[in-house]
């Protein structure tokens, strides 16, 4: 049975598989495995994580014919109002790195004392499942803190500069399996990959 996570960032590859790795028989492909999907752009125009999700896995099981699942998310700045939000891959404009997206966010919040730099990493999962394409949808959050400087070389993304009180570490010094276990991603996968097992088990895609 193969499923196509509906993305090509390495980052939420890499988690996806480790937390769904497991389930017996299931193949996990992603739209780097697609020579019609390795370049494509999908324009995610949701006002929510929600439904970007929605179009990315729509999307993906159209073009496929699979089950296809999505991860949407981003950061949420208490202090900025919530930004980068859904905006969180383009913040900052196109083309930057992710080192060059967190100096962009520290320099925004310069001045903000560490009490206030409360933050969270938000995730939507959607799956959704040829040949009618009803859809599952599942929801992670974790709470954290931007520190002033980028710390930890695992992860992707804003993992270096948003900090775990309870940890004493940055989402970049935690392992891909410690990350899992009490990120956002890792707890949408979690009730997802019950789903999974549900509607899937016995069909063979
Ligand atoms: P796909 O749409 O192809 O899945 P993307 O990177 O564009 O990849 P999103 O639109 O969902 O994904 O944007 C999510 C952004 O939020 C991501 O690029 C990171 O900047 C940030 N983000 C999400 N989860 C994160 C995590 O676990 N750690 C660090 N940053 C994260």
């Amino acid at each position: 049975m193969r499923i196509v996570v509906a993305t090509k960032n390495q980052g939420k590859i890499k988690e996806i598989k480790e937390l769904l790795g497991d389930i017996e028989g299931l193949e996990i492909l992603s739209m780097i495995d697609f020579d019609d999907l390795k370049d494509v752009e999908i324009e995610e125009n949701g006002a929510t994580f929600e439904e970007n999700a929605y179009i990315k896995a729509l999307f993906v099981a159209k073009k496929t014919g699979l089950p296809a699942l999505a991860d949407d998310s981003g950061l949420e700045v208490d202090v900025l109002g919530g930004r980068p939000g859904v905006k969180s891959a383009r913040f900052g404009g196109p083309g930057l790195t992710d080192g060059e997206r967190n100096e962009k966010l520290l320099a925004l919040l310069k001045n903000v004392p560490l009490k206030d730099r409360t933050a969270r990493f938000k995730c939507v999962m959607v799956l959704v499942v040829p040949p009618d394409f009803e859809r599952y949808v599942t929801y992670g959050v974790c709470e954290g803190v931007i520190v002033d400087k980028p710390r930890g070389t695992f992860g992707f993304g804003y993992d270096p500069i948003f900090y775990l009180p309870k940890f004493g570490k940055t989402m970049a010094e935690l392992t891909t399996e410690e990350k899992n276990a009490m990120s956002h991603r890792g707890k949408a996968l979690r009730t997802m990959k019950e789903i999974i097992k549900e509607v899937l088990f016995g069909k063979s895609y």
